[in-house]
């Protein structure tokens, strides 16, 4: 990925940006959106692997969400109901999630937009998710972002064009992590190089991890990750007549089964140092949705913290393997 997709470091921009380190566009970026007290430490405070099966929204009948279901998939919501009560313990100012259904052929971009209205639609399940979302963007942070990815050498691109309509695996995330919508977003695209360079790594994220951490430093903020990926992906590809029926839920196999319980055994244990080299053999071992990128994103951000994750939830969704984790910063 990095020999396609990498330009010079160092251009013009980045020693511009070298000059003025504070400031943004002429905005102050240190100045915390909520007015938060001084007390309270600025940085990235927690991490979340937040996945975004569109199930789990249908499943809990929010008024944005059209569709409606009688239940199912509890235990992965219970779980995110644990997220919910620990992620306003931690009082972020912003939700930056990174997710693998905005797909970009051509680098990083990132959500400009000061704020996003519409419907957002799952294109395989148009009968379980058509959400109507309405949140806000923290316009200075999505903007350093940019800045420093760009600065370290990724093709990177704002995007600040109104009314492009939202993917359903960013807007599923933040709805599941903090269903208020009180809270400003930053939201990152999946470049798809992965998917189309079998030898593609994930060297690129842990460069765009590195970036978001130092806008994050730079701008006083406290900022709480999202990681919007699902684990094992092979599914099935029938749909029973009532989609919430959990007589058909189960582990695709027990190979996809036993990959996932060997990567959280990994995250569980700790050190998240371990888990650079686990991720990508689960990807090998599952067709993981992590080969977006997402996971390895946030805990290259985080700095691959020695501490341990806490898997509050694991599931399936139409056979794939979903876990909801959280990663406390030391
Ligand atoms: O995007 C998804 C997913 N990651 C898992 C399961 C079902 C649908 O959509
Ligand atoms: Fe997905």
């Amino acid at each position: 990925m990095a020999r396609v997709f990498h330009v010079p470091a160092g251009s013009d921009r980045s020693e511009r940006r070298r000059a003025r380190p504070d400031a943004d566009n002429g905005v102050d970026v240190r100045v915390s959106p909520t007015g938060a007290p001084s007390g309270r430490r600025a940085g990235i405070v927690a991490g979340y692997l937040a996945p975004h099966p569109p199930h789990l929204v249908y499943a809990e009948n929010p008024p944005q969400n059209e569709p409606r279901s009688t239940g199912g998939w509890e235990v992965l919501r219970w779980g995110y109901e644990e997220l919910r009560r620990r992620l306003r313990q931690h009082e972020p100012d912003v939700l930056v999630v990174h997710a693998p259904h905005w797909i970009t052929m051509v680098g990083h971009h990132v959500n400009c937009v000061p704020r996003s209205r519409g419907i957002s639609v799952e294109p395989i399940f148009p009968h379980l998710f058509r959400y109507h979302y309405d949140f806000t963007t923290d316009v200075p942070l999505a903007e350093a972002i940019v800045e420093e990815a760009a600065a370290a050498g990724l093709v990177t691109s704002a995007l600040h064009d109104d009314g492009v309509r939202v993917d359903y695996a960013t807007i599923g995330a933040l709805h599941l992590a903090n269903p208020a919508w009180d809270i400003p977003v930053v939201s990152l695209s999946a470049n798809n190089n992965p998917y189309f360079y079998s030898d593609a790594s994930l060297d690129e994220m842990e460069v765009l991890g590195a970036a978001t951490a130092r806008a994050i430093e730079r701008s006083g903020r406290r900022a709480v990750l999202l990681a919007s990926n699902s684990l094992s992906h092979l599914h099935w590809d029938t749909e029973t007549d009532l989609p919430e029926d959990m007589g058909r839920e189960r582990p695709f196999s027990h190979a996809q089964y036993a990959g996932d319980m060997a990567l959280l055994q990994a995250v569980r244990e700790g050190p998240t140092a371990r888990l650079r080299e686990a991720i990508p053999a689960h990807i090998e071992a599952t067709q993981a949705e992590t080969k977006a990128g997402s996971l390895t994103w946030m805990l290259a951000a985080m700095g691959w913290p020695p501490i341990a994750g806490d898997v509050l939830a694991y599931g399936t969704v139409i056979a794939t393997g979903n876990a909801v984790v959280e990663w406390v910063a030391p």
